[in-house]
């Protein structure tokens, strides 16, 4: 993944498989087992239908404590090392991370996308970015993981989210990025009440009016849980619901953990789209 027209180019929505390789997710312990278990995890998710499979090694949920550069990198690249040595493993990879050590170790290893839930704000990390030649996704946080729930506040939240895109690609493009190679996240969740989310929702289509290719992430967050009252178990027609909704306002990549029942919905909102009708 060179640069990013085959996003814009391609008959459907894309579909990005979230892979999270953290001790989390793999209760069990061992670093070698999490690894076997988040290859599987990823071979799966490509028969599902996946088009890019997103590594991450960072809890970056509200609340999470931070992982030092070492951690991180014995929790990622044990994974792509074994899935680019897989002959019959073809599929894009995207690492999630704002360590630039992370981003140049996980590129070398075989990542083609960055995806920065900070947006490339951690010093060095635009440059390494340019060095490396990798599109990048640039999400919006409004304060820190640890704290950013506490009392998001906005004036016009799509209005600030998006001057806060619009000027992180900037900073991209004054560092070398190409143009071509930036992609645009709001960053559902991301200090950000249930208002703030259906509003960014309901106006995605000025996001996309930005000119840059949108990604979003909605799959199982909480936002379903004020909405619907229902646990992470519970939250996947929600989830797909959402992600259809986002397609229509111009989102061109969904990152989704149920990959098998998006990819069907992405599959009827395409045909729909190209339906020739008389
Ligand atoms: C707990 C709560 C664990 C939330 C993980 C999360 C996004 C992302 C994440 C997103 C992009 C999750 C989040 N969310 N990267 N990384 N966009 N580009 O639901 O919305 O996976 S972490």
């Amino acid at each position: 993944m060179r640069s990013l027209p085959w996003i814009t180019a391609a008959s459907r929505p894309l579909v990005m498989g979230i892979l999270n390789v953290t001790p989390d997710s793999f209760s069990d312990g061992g670093q070698f087992s999490a690894t076997e278990r988040a290859v599987t995890q990823a071979r799966d998710m490509v028969t599902q239908g996946a088009d890019i499979i997103d590594v991450g090694g960072e809890s970056t949920r509200p609340g999470a404590e931070a992982v030092s550069v070492d951690e991180e990198l014995s929790r990622v690249i044990p994974v792509l090392d074994r899935l680019a040595a897989d002959p019959d493993f073809s599929t894009p990879i995207s690492i999630d991370t704002s360590k630039p050590e992370v981003m140049r170790a996980a590129v070398e290893a075989g990542a083609t996308l960055v995806n920065d839930v900070r947006a490339l704000q951690a010093p060095g990390a635009v440059d390494v970015c340019q060095a490396l030649q990798v599109p990048v996704c640039l999400m919006h946080m409004q304060g820190a993981p640890r704290t950013m729930q506490a009392n998001p506040a906005y004036d016009d939240v799509v209005q600030e989210v998006g001057d806060f895109l619009r000027a992180r690609a900037a900073v991209c493009e004054a560092g070398g990025i190409a143009r071509e190679n930036i992609l645009l996240d709001p960053g559902f969740g991301f200090g950000k009440s249930l208002t703030h989310n259906l509003c960014l929702l309901k106006h995605l289509d000025r996001l996309a009016d930005l000119g840059y290719p949108l990604l979003v992430g909605l799959s199982r967050k909480s936002m379903f849980q004020q909405l619907l009252d229902v646990p992470v178990s519970e939250r996947l027609v929600a989830s797909v619901a959402a992600a259809v909704l986002a397609v229509s306002r111009g989102a061109r990549i969904v990152r989704v953990h149920d990959v098998l029942e998006t990819v069907q919905a992405m599959q009827v909102y395409a045909a729909v789209e190209h339906a020739n009708c008389p």
